[in-house]
């Protein structure tokens, strides 16, 4: 079911979707405005029409969760879906004396030479975050991305402001309230942030016992990022309600610009060819709060799905 709901909007796309530029220069077919809706209790979300690493959404949600903004964490659980940004600050900075990195994103996907180059000073990289506290604490930190804004959006006087537990507070106190919001799009800093919010601004409802979540996001890479997404959502839907005493209903999607690259048509007819399992289910261990858990607190239960298929990311 959690897999139909998501061929539909890629069917839509490929179908109604409009040729439409962007940014990375791949190009795009994209629609405006969709809205899927997952019912916790038929199971947890996690795409099985191709195999989603739950470790990298979920590490980055704890990541998220802490209000940690160093990739160090993410390194330690060996996820790098961050690490190009890190890496920019690094490459473009006064201290870096390497092989010169301009556009590295692109050219290591045009230039094998290239590639070689880029992923040998990447992966001394990645090195010294892990092992050098100080260089760690300058060039490992994105500063004020999702777990910054989350935990401690700066106001005009300097104060910061918690949303998280405000709204975990909230829901508690005054479920039946129309204003649980946490939002990421700060405007004062889009221009100083490394990537502006895609997962921007969500809000949570409750009735009858039962905890929702709606997310806007502002842009959706629908093959690559999107599975990621609604699986992320999802799991922050359930720490929520089990911090607040309630049962996770269900979480409700909605995209803004919800695009294809033209680059993953192939790798979505894969996809679409094929008939999804049983939803798994998802544990979560032990009684500590959502704001002190581990990795290691999360079991994914009878995931069974169809292999991971390769796409290009689009940088
Ligand atoms: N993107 C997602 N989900 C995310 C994330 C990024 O789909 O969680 F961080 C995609 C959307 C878009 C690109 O294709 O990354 C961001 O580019 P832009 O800022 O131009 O929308």
């Amino acid at each position: 079911r959690f897999d139909q709901t998501y061929h539909d909007l890629l069917k839509k796309i490929m179908v109604e979707g409009k040729y439409k530029g962007d940014r990375t220069g791949t190009g795009t077919h994209s629609i405006f405005g969709h809205q899927m809706r997952f019912n916790m209790e038929d199971g947890f979300p996690l795409l099985t029409t191709k195999k989603v690493l739950f470790k990298m959404l979920a590490t980055e949600l704890i990541w998220f969760i802490r209000g940690d903004t160093n990739i160090r964490f993410l390194l330690q659980y060996n996820n790098n879906i961050w690490n190009e940004w890190a890496f920019k600050n690094w490459v473009e900075s006064e201290e870096y004396k390497g092989p010169d990195m301009t556009d590295f994103g692109n050219r290591a996907q045009k230039d094998e030479d290239f590639k070689a180059v880029y992923q040998k000073e990447m992966d001394a990289f990645k090195k010294r975050v892990l092992e050098d506290d100080a260089f760690a604490g300058k060039y490992g930190n994105l500063g004020n991305v999702y777990g910054r804004q989350w935990r401690a959006w700066e106001g005009p006087d300097g104060s910061f402001t918690d949303q998280l537990k405000d709204v975990v507070e909230n829901i508690r106190n005054n479920p039946d309230s129309r204003r649980h919001i946490v939002t990421a799009w700060n405007p004062a800093e889009i221009g100083t942030m490394a990537l502006p919010p895609c997962h921007a601004f969500f809000q949570f409802y409750v009735n009858d016992g039962r905890l929702s979540l709606q997310l806007y996001q502002r842009s959706g890479d629908v093959f690559l990022g999107v599975p990621f997404n609604i699986a992320s959502y999802a799991l922050l839907l359930h720490l929520v309600a089990r911090e607040c005493g309630l049962r996770p209903h269900e979480f409700v999607h909605t995209l803004g610009d919800a695009h294809i690259y033209t680059n993953h048509f192939d790798a979505v007819e894969t996809q679409l060819e094929r008939d999804g399992f049983e939803a798994p289910g998802i544990r979560i261990h032990g009684e500590r709060s959502m704001f002190e858990l581990d990795y290691e607190d999360f079991e994914v239960v009878d995931y069974e799905s169809h292999p991971y298929i390769k796409a290009p990311i689009a940088v």
